[in-house]
């Protein structure tokens, strides 16, 4: 595969690092740029690549002459620094594809993407077949390319489809598409188009029935759905008519009371699995096997502690508004009995969009973080509290919660105003709470 004499990669973290050790011994010269290097990073980096210019600031790389920028998904292709550049900048997974000559299963969605893209991982694992799992969800796509895979299973998020022409997948899928990170990309019609750039050129498509934004382009072949009807079509997936199991076409797949995992939302999600392998040919019970033994993901409603008859849910990687909604209907049951903690970054989400699920299923709302003041004012309730820290919201939690309460912590933010990220947050939280 052609490689260019000069290369910038911007942003030193998982991805960019992924990325210098991909290219180091394949590129005569390389640049990379972090605006946030400790002194620390920057000398291993320049030990350990000594042919590589490791760079502070943007204004310091050659941009004019470097033949290809690659972007890290975490900065905004829109800087003002890289208008006269754009032609020359590229993300990460584009890399990946220019290399990549076995098929690639892409999914993105606003929500439930890394639950799929694990369970579609172990899936295929378990029927045999050599498949590398990666993107947003945390192992960067570039690193997959030094082991031989069969297949890839690929996590988009949409700071990595932004900078994607075609992706010519075997099989894509989007989820669902629900407003987030509306502060890079400013519209709710430029977040759709994004997203469904992961449709361009692929080969089988997989669509959400339930959530028409997700529908596939009208010329399109080969498709099939997920949802939460019942349906069929033989490759598409759905419910019975009385909702006690996940269906492929007519063919019953898994009853929904074995399932380890709260909510409809993640039903919506394993269906969203066994329409994807479907195109696999996946034995049945294989699926079955590995979606009844799934126990989800940290951080993804996950119950921490069950005292006094309560019980205590993290659910930190809630981190917009829908996720919040979809976490509330999951573990919500009769009665107004969920204490449920918001707060932190809110970028610019309307949080009013919450007040039909706040009314029906919330006794209080704990309010924190930076934007605990922006929220309040777009929702009402009776009961609301304001809060310095998880410590002390945890401690009123506990004054308040009554016996067959549910403590849910599903911020519906993002969390670098007080955490490093959703998964420090989320363990931060368990820990105050297993420790009381
Ligand atoms: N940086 C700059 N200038 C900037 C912004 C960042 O120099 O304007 C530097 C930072 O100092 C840092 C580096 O760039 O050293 C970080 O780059 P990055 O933010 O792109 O982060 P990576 O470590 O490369 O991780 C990225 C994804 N991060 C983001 O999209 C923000 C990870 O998704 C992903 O797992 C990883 O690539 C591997 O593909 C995280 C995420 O939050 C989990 N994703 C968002 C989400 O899920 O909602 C989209
Ligand atoms: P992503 O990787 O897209 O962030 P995750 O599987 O990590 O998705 O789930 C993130 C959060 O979104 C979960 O904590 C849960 O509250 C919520 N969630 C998961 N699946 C769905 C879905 N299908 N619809 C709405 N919300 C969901």
């Amino acid at each position: 595969m052609y490689l260019p004499d000069n290369i910038t990669i911007l942003g030193a973290g998982r991805t960019g690092l992924s990325c210098i050790k991909f290219l180091a011994d394949r590129v005569r010269q390389l640049e990379l740029v972090d605006e946030k290097i400790s002194s620390e990073k920057l000398s291993q980096l320049v030990e350990q690549y000594p042919n590589v210019s490791v760079l502070g600031h943007i204004e310091e790389a050659n941009l004019k002459l470097t033949d290809l920028i690659i972007l890290s998904p975490g900065i905004n292709p829109n800087r003002e620094e890289l208008d006269m550049f754009k032609d020359k900048c590229i993300g990460d997974v584009e890399l990946f594809l220019r290399f990549v000559d076995k098929p690639v299963v892409a999914i993105t969605g606003t929500n439930g993407k890394s639950t799929v893209v694990t369970l579609v991982g172990e899936v295929l694992r378990q029927a045999g077949i050599n498949v590398g799992v990666g993107g947003n969800l945390g192992t960067p796509c570039i690193e997959l390319l030094s082991n031989k895979y069969d297949i890839y299973v690929l996590e988009l998020s949409s700071f990595q489809l932004e900078l994607i022409d075609s992706v010519s997948a075997e099989v894509a899928c989007i989820l669902n598409i629900t407003p987030d990170h509306l502060e890079r990309h400013l519209t709710m019609e430029n977040y759709i188009n994004i997203k469904r750039k992961i449709y361009k050129n692929t080969k089988h498509f997989v669509f959400n029935r339930d959530d028409e934004l997700t529908n596939i382009p009208s010329a399109a072949k080969d498709a099939n759905s997920f949802g939460l009807s019942t349906v069929f079509d033989s490759y598409s997936s759905g419910l019975s008519a009385d909702h006690r199991f996940l269906m492929l076409g007519t063919e019953r797949v898994l009853e929904t009371d074995k399932l380890q995992i709260l909510g409809m939302h993640n039903w919506s999600n394993l269906l969203a699995v066994i329409t994807i392998c479907s195109n696999f040919q996946v034995p049945l019970d294989i699926v079955r096997d590995t979606l009844v033994n799934f126990k989800g993901l940290p951080n993804r409603c996950q119950i921490v502690k069950k005292e006094n008859g309560v019980v205590w849910i993290n659910d930190s990687k809630a981190t917009n508004v829908s996720s919040t909604k979809a976490s509330i209907k999951g573990v919500a049951n009769q009665r107004r009995s969920i204490i449920l903690f918001l707060g932190g970054l809110s970028k610019g989400q309307q949080f009013f969009e919450l007040q039909d699920p706040l009314s029906k299923y919330v006794k209080l709302i704990i309010l924190f973080g930076r934007d605990a003041k922006l929220i309040a004012e777009q929702i009402q309730h009776d009961e609301m509290l304001f809060v310095a820290d998880l410590g002390d919201g945890i401690k009123h939690a506990e004054e308040f919660a009554t016996k067959e309460d549910i403590v849910l912590f599903a911020p519906g933010c993002s969390s670098f105003d007080m955490f490093n990220d959703y998964v420090d947050r989320g363990n931060q939280f368990t820990q105050l709470v297993q420790e009381r």
